[in-house]
């Protein structure tokens, strides 16, 4: 048997396509949604990645602004510039990618954002409200995990989802969307026990360790959802994910693949909470 593969790209493209519609009505009636990409030093997966957001923004039409600083960059610097975005009108989401440089602390600049433009949503008051289970901004990656596992028509209520890794930007949000969702959780880390024994139990399990090809088949429930969040750059030049797709793909009913998987999922929620922003900034959500 061999799994069905989940296509983030083209899930995303049929997601995105509904943002543009939104985004041309917004923008028609004033109401442009914006969003500000700041991006400190020359991380070379990081600008690969706010490459691809500002291409996002460009394809869907929102005004976009991409700071660019440089690696030496001080924290008054670009503490002075989210002061600056949080009162610009025009900018709706604010994304200082992550991660940042060693002179910069990095909780000092999450916490500066203005928590209604958060698009990130890793402002603390966004976190607390996901744990509450009030209305916040979602994280973009864990979001763009439910809305795979969502697409494959598997229901998430009443299973068993694992999540391999506890970070605060995904395995943590990731378990908390899942029990909103009203699966039952399991948190595994790299201090867990046997940990293929555990994740043998998950209908869906979700992997975000960054270690790559980790997770091979051994670890996936026959016929489960299996849902790929590692994005490793290899020797060769190549990415991968934390699963070893070839071997998992024989065990799973769904799998997504890297690249064109969570990456791109990724990127959509960004521009799903920029337009969600937007929104509630002009009292139109
Ligand atoms: N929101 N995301 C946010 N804030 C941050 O601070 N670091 C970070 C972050 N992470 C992030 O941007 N991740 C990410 C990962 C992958 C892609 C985009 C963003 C992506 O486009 N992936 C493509 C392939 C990219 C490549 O060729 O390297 C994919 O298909 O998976």
């Amino acid at each position: 048997m061999s799994a069905s593969i989940i296509s983030g790209k083209q899930v995303s493209e049929q997601i995105r396509e509904s943002i543009a519609k939104e985004v041309q009505i917004l923008t028609e009636k004033g109401h442009r949604p914006g969003l500000a990409v700041v991006l400190v030093g020359e991380d070379p997966a990081s600008q690969v990645y706010v490459r691809n957001k500002e291409k996002a923004c460009h394809e869907l039409g929102f005004y976009s602004e991409v700071h660019r600083l440089s690696p030496a960059t001080s924290q008054e610097e670009l503490l002075a510039l989210v002061d600056k975005l949080n009162r610009q009108e025009n900018i709706h989401g604010i994304l200082v990618q992550l991660p940042l440089p060693k002179q910069i602390n990095e909780k000092s600049v999450i916490d500066a954002i203005a928590p209604e433009k958060d698009v990130d949503g890793f402002h603390p008051v966004n976190v607390g409200n996901l744990m509450i289970g009030d209305d916040s901004l979602l994280p973009c990656t864990p979001a763009g995990v439910i809305e795979l596992i969502k697409r494959t028509g598997v229901s998430i209520e009443g299973k068993h989802a694992v999540v391999i890794g506890r970070s605060n930007i995904v395995g943590k949000p990731v378990s908390l969307l899942l029990q909103r969702e009203n699966a039952t959780v399991t948190m595994c880390h790299s201090r867990t026990a046997n940990m293929a024994e555990i994740a043998r139990q998950g209908d869906i399990l979700v992997v975000a360790i960054g270690r790559a090809n980790m997770i091979d088949g051994s670890y996936v429930k026959p016929g489960a959802v299996v849902i790929d969040v590692g994005m490793n750059r290899l020797d060769n030049g190549k990415l991968a994910g934390d699963v070893d797709y070839e071997s998992a793909k024989e065990f799973a009913g769904f799998i997504t693949p890297v690249p064109g998987g969570v990456g791109p999922m990724t990127i959509t929620m960004l521009m799903q909470n920029t337009l969600l922003a937007s929104k509630r900034l002009n009292g139109l959500a």
